[in-house]
């Protein structure tokens, strides 16, 4: 005879998968954990149907039982047959009428949500930020409208203000995900331009995926939203206007590693400026959680990177071998001193893992 483990078996493989699952979700990268006004709505939501789901559950698996022990077959009655019912006209109703309105219950936030999410009322107006939002093999770029300013796998917004996002693709289809401030949204190659808007209730750094499988490195294309007080952010433009690509490093290596970047790399990066490159903006790089998204930021990984970006990232636009390793360690020298802003540095971040 099996043990009374055995007979449990499947509850603890349950049980044992609930804990797992519970782990998942960090803080800062989970649509259960919402700080934005768009994931809060949808949580909302899936709160709604998941409670829905359960009431509707319960009353089956009840009426269940009951007809498995009511009207189960028994000792010295195994012959008799029970009274056969054809049509009942209240039951019909009762279980016509139940669904109408569970259903009722569920459309109408969903589509009041719908609508909400795409308002787009005070795009434009005085003092609203709208970003340009590019989707590129394997990188974000963000294009601060009427700032004069730009950059890339950094987003910075103010809080408890709508930033619209106008989204595009330069090459495939992306998808612009921030769980914890709301949903995902297409970036498209062409004309065809998506819309949404980010409202972020407290400062933070929040982590995006790239949510549409686009390439051998989709997983790879990692970005943040770093969200700061107004007055901040009214900082953060200052210090970024103030940006100066001719300044002066402080040790040789550095200066070396300007020169040398501004010969080999100039064609596609900027440091300072507003316009999109063939590669990301640079400015502000010693501020990086990670190096093209997904790597620890550590001089060793710049330079394997500035050597061989193809064996981190396969697939990536970044030609290898531009430069020798030696030269690339002046150059990440260089790059690991531009330290253009104090903004957002002091808030806690929990970096999802490592590449
Ligand atoms: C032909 C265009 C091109 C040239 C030239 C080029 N890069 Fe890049 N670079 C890119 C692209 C595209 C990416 C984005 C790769 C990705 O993440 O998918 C990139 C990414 C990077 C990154 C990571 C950026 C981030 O957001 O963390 C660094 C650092 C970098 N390049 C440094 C250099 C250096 C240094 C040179 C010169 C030796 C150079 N690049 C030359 C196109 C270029
Ligand atoms: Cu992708």
């Amino acid at each position: 005879m099996r043990g009374w483990m055995g007979k449990f078996r499947s509850l603890f493989l349950f049980g044992a998968l609930a804990m797992i699952l519970s782990g998942c979700g960090v803080d800062n990268l989970s649509a259960l954990k919402p700080k934005g006004y768009g994931a809060e709505l949808l949580l909302d939501l899936m709160m709604i149907s998941i409670a829905i789901m359960i009431f509707v559950f319960v009353i089956v698996m009840a009426i269940y039982a009951f007809v498995l022990v009511r009207y189960r077959e028994k000792k010295g009655q195994e012959d008799v047959i029970p009274k056969q019912t054809e049509g009942n006209k209240s039951l019909e109703v009762i279980w016509t009428v139940i669904p109408i309105i569970l259903l009722l219950v569920l459309a109408v936030p969903t589509v009041q949500a719908t609508f909400d999410l795409a308002d787009q009322s005070t795009q434009g107006d005085e003092g609203v930020l709208t970003v340009e939002v590019t989707g590129n093999q394997y990188w974000w770029h963000f294009n601060y409208e009427g700032e004069e300013l730009a950059t890339s796998q950094d987003l910075y917004i103010p809080t408890n203000e709508r930033v619209y996002l106008n989204m595009k693709s330069s090459d495939v289809i992306h998808s612009f995900w921030v769980p914890t401030l709301a949903g995902k949204m297409d970036t498209n190659p062409g004309e065809n331009m998506n819309t949404m808007y980010l409202e972020a209730y407290e400062e933070g750094v929040y982590w995006g995926h790239c949510a549409e499988l686009c390439g051998p490195s989709h997983s790879l294309m990692d970005f943040r939203v770093i969200a700061v007080s107004p007055e901040e952010f009214d900082q953060w433009k200052e210090d970024m206007r103030n940006v100066d690509p001719e300044a002066q490093p402080e040790t040789t290596s550095a200066q070396e590693g300007q020169e040398l970047f501004n010969n080999n790399c100039m064609s596609c990066h900027a440091i300072g400026g507003a316009s999109m490159g063939v590669g990301p903006n640079l400015t502000n790089y010693a501020n990086r959680e990670k190096i093209a998204g997904v790597f620890e930021p550590t001089k060793e990984n710049l330079v394997d990177w500035i050597v061989h970006p193809d064996e981190m990232k396969p697939g990536n636009q970044m030609p290898a071998n531009l430069v020798t390793e030696e030269e690339a360690d002046k150059i990440a020298d260089y790059l690991l001193e531009l330290d253009h802003s104090e903004v957002g540095k002091d808030l806690p971040t929990q970096a999802p893992d490592e590449e």
